[in-house]
């Protein structure tokens, strides 16, 4: 089964480890406990496959960011997380794209594109690496 390493990246608070403890255990987490580090495994369907995910919900306060270079690195797909309040696009986005699941879009967007050996994307607004 092929794994996918996903990392979840945003500063301090906006809601990193709801959204990912929302979509791994399905439920809600109303306590803020700031996080260092956590990583969760889910198998899912995506994209007509079986697959394992490997998701890194990191740190976004700045005392436990030593390790972004690192987990930059190794990772595959980074969902970039920010705070939405009262934004009518947002309603509209989800109405549209018909979903509400952005790991699954990960998985795609990695599919598309397979990594090539030896070369590495330098782009800064390449997302997959
Ligand atoms: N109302 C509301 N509260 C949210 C939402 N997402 C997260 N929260 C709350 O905001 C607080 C912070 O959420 P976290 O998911 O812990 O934030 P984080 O980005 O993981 O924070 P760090 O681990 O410090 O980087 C928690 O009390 C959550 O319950 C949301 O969509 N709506
Ligand atoms: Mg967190």
């Amino acid at each position: 089964m092929r794994e996918y390493k996903l990392v979840v990246l945003a500063s301090g608070g906006v809601g990193k480890s709801a959204l990912t403890v929302q979509f791994v255990q399905g439920i809600c987490v109303e306590k803020y406990d700031p996080t260092i580090e956590d990583s969760y495994r889910k198998q899912v369907e995506a994209d007509a496959q079986q697959c394992m995910l490997e998701i890194l919900d990191t740190a976004g306060r700045e005392q436990f960011t030593a390790m972004r270079d690192l987990y930059m690195k190794n990772g595959q797909g980074f969902a970039l997380v920010y705070s939405v309040t009262a934004q009518p696009e947002r309603e509209q986005i989800l109405r549209v794209k018909d979903t509400d699941d952005i790991f699954y879009d990960l998985v795609r967007q990695i599919n598309r594109k397979p990594p090539v050996p030896g070369k590495t994307c330098k782009k800064s607004s390449c997302q997959l690496l």
